[in-house]
């Protein structure tokens, strides 16, 4: 069985602060187990406020990031990799403060940075050469660092399964796994349960959610095969739902695209994408 719970990117804009604090609480009343928190300023983080009521709910704690322009892996300026590596040991920090044991995202470039060319072999070198600094900080800590494949529109490093198991292989450490992701899943890979098969034990987190970033139900990710595959690997690790909330897609949209209302609210959606993995896992595991 997976332990499903919630990504915060469903109350928030994509980077967890002080105001965000009740969606903790939130996110245990909507029955999840596990938070992941999105994180893209570390520097904001509530981090006692945060340990204090993950202990209080018992949730289980994982982080996630999107780097962005200014703190770029695969950046030809060194002082922007060099960010790249602060963001992700401060989030690594986060992550042990709240008892945590992964970390995953958009960890090894730049989300939105795309250069308009094909991938090169410089920019995976520069990624791997910040991606290895920081695995070795998040093995100090016992730390896993999983890192997810996104769609060709957002990033031209890693796009599929494939690309992130060759990743892991050029960075050479590990406690690095893949994490995947339905949405992207949906766009770039040619089979979706054969990319989970293909990961095996490199599977360390998903981000359950339809193929049109609906709840699991509203599209057409196949999900019996899915959770058939999953099983058959021994995943038993984290998942979370991650989608934009309906409650303020006005403010969201410029950064997500993302125009439907999937719920009236966020609640509701939460509650249809709960009741829906709830089943599927029922039929799959038992
Ligand atoms: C993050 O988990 C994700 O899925 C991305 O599309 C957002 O940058
Ligand atoms: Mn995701």
């Amino acid at each position: 069985m997976l332990r499903l719970g919630y990504d915060t990117w469903l109350w928030t804009k994509g980077n967890f602060e002080h105001k965000y604090l009740w969606v903790i609480r939130e996110a245990k009343r909507l029955g999840g187990n596990v938070i992941d928190f999105a994180v893209s300023d570390h520097t904001a983080f509530p981090t006692e406020e945060a340990a204090a009521l993950i202990a209080e709910t018992g949730l289980e704690p994982v982080t996630s990031t999107t780097l962005l322009a200014h703190n770029n892996p695969v950046s030809p300026l060194p002082d922007v990799r060099a960010k790249a590596v602060e963001s992700m040991k401060g989030l690594i920090d986060i992550t042990k403060a709240l008892g945590g044991s992964l970390t995953a995202g958009v960890n090894y470039a730049g989300s939105g940075c795309l250069t308009g060319k094909l991938r090169t072999r410089q920019e995976l070198e520069w990624s791997a050469e910040c991606m290895r600094e920081v695995a070795d900080y998040a093995a100090e800590r016992d730390i896993v660092i999983a890192v997810e494949p996104v769609k060709r529109f957002e990033c031209h490093i890693i796009n599929r399964a494939e690309q992130a198991l060759e990743y892991i292989e050029l960075v050479g450490r590990s406690n690095l796994g893949v994490h995947l992701d339905c949405f992207h899943m949906n766009i770039e890979e040619p089979d979706i349960p054969g990319a989970v098969e293909l990961c095996g034990d490199k599977l360390k987190y998903m981000h359950l959610v339809d193929s049109n970033r609906g709840a699991p139900g509203q599209g057409h990710i196949p999900w019996l095969y899915l959770f058939k595959a999953l099983k058959k690997i021994g995943f038993n690790g984290p998942a979370t739902f991650e989608t934009f909330g309906p409650d303020d897609i006005e403010d969201t949209y410029p950064i997500t695209m993302q125009g439907q209302k999937f719920a009236e609210t966020t609640a509701d959606l939460c509650e249809k994408a709960m009741r829906y993995l709830n089943a599927v896992q029922t039929i799959v595991f038992d």
